[in-house]
């Protein structure tokens, strides 16, 4: 599969930049493709400049208000990112038809961050803009904040909430991507964030070679592609990454004990089990309507007898969703699986965002007065979340 990924605000363009990077590694190690252009949109000079992967020309490290900001950020306020992204999304729209393999593109890929101001108001407005001109899906990757931003800024919950529903409204699919699941003590938070970064790109990267790819024995009996793909994404999404080495104990598939198949397939669960708890925003796999795995491992481990007691696994957790599946068969001494959990149909995390961007509208509303916002419902009061395009 394809993506065409635009990174929105800092936090975006950093993870639209590790997207690059992994595509960098697919055509060194695998001589494949998986992206037809990686684009930086950003109100910030300064945030544009530390990119590392992404092209540096302007065309795809787009600034955007200059006039307006003067290169320096809305400073969090998030309808002006969105206000500034409708003005100048058209610099966004020529450089997505500057893409010189715009054609193979299978689905674009928007990353930002909720809390902040330009990536979280330009998300939903440019997602909307592509989806006027293209007739191909428009995924979402969205990062929830740290804790200790939350408790300390009322403002980013705000943010988080009237990007989520606008975004809703908008994207095919939305991957959401908590940073406060990612915490790592004792590190600096610069170091977090590439940490995190790194690990909400990394689950695409079997997810997006496994259908690019054309020497036969790298292409799995049952072959994931961008169509198992789309057809699975939708709505709230979530996805996880988890390894297990292949001990000397399973051998490397070339012995017929049937202890050591045994082994190989008790290894293949164990990577499901870490992928599912590891998943990029803690959720209840029961609410899942759809879901996708994938197998990775040597050709040797991909037996049947594999993928049916994966299935069996997932469907135990995720015992309302239709699965779709796929072995590739590629790497060494490794099994690693990648989950997605689609069309999550309650997502308590979502659910309390909204419900306290209510609590501020309300709060803020009431110290101007006027209506009493005591006795008034959840669902008249969720029509009071501004939409941002
Ligand atoms: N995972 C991750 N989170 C980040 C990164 N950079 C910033 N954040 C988070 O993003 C939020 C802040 O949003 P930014 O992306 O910095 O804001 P912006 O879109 O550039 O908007 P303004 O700077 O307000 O114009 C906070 O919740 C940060 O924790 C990053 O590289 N990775
Ligand atoms: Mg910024």
């Amino acid at each position: 599969m394809k993506l065409l990924v635009i990174g929105c605000g800092q936090c975006g363009g950093r993870i639209a930049d590790e997207f690059a990077r992994l595509g960098k590694v697919a055509r060194s190690q695998r001589g494949v493709d998986i992206l037809t252009n990686i684009l930086a949109v950003n109100t910030d000079v300064a945030d544009l400049s530390g990119l590392v992967n992404i092209k540096s020309d302007y065309r795809h490290r787009i600034l955007i208000g200059a006039n307006k900001t003067g290169g320096h950020g809305v400073g969090k306020l998030n309808e002006v990112g969105a206000e500034i992204a409708s003005e100048d999304g058209d610099k966004v729209i020529e450089s997505i038809r500057a893409t010189e393999k715009l054609a193979e593109t299978d689905a674009f890929l928007l990353a930002a961050s909720a809390a902040g101001g330009t990536g979280s108001g330009a998300i939903s407005v440019l997602t909307h803009l592509i989806k006027e001109r293209y007739d191909k899906p428009v995924y979402n990757m969205v990062v929830l904040p740290f804790q200790y931003e939350e408790l300390t800024e009322g403002r980013s919950i705000y943010n988080v909430g009237t990007c989520l529903k606008s975004i809703y409204l908008v994207a095919d699919a939305i991957f959401l991507v908590d940073n406060q699941r990612f915490v790592r003590k004792n590190a600096s938070l610069q170091n977090n964030l590439s940490k995190i970064n790194y690990m909400a790109v990394r689950p695409f990267y079997n997810l997006l070679c496994a259908g690019e790819e054309t020497v036969p024995r790298y292409i799995g009996s049952k072959v994931l592609d961008a169509g198992d793909i789309i057809q699975t994404l939708s709505g709230w999404t979530v996805i996880g990454y988890g390894k297990e080495e292949i001990s000397r104990k399973a051998g490397f598939g070339k012995s017929s004990d049937f202890r050591d198949k045994d082994a190989q397939t008790e290894q293949g669960t164990k990577a499901m089990t870490e992928a599912l708890g590891e998943l990029s925003l803690k959720c209840n796999p029961n609410n899942a309507r759809r879901a996708l795995y994938l197998a990775t491992g040597p050709h040797e481990a991909m037996s049947m007898d594999l993928i049916k007691e994966l299935s069996g696994a997932l469907k135990g957790m995720a015992t309302e969703a239709i699965i779709r599946s796929g072995d590739y068969p590629r790497g060494k001494g490794m099994i690693d699986i990648t989950v997605i959990l689609s069309e999550l149909v309650n997502s308590k995390k979502v659910v309390d965002y909204f419900a306290r961007t209510i609590e501020y509208i309300a709060a803020s509303k009431k110290r101007q007065g006027g209506i009493d916002w005591d006795h008034r419902g959840i669902e008249e009061s969720f029509k009071d979340i501004p939409s941002l395009f």
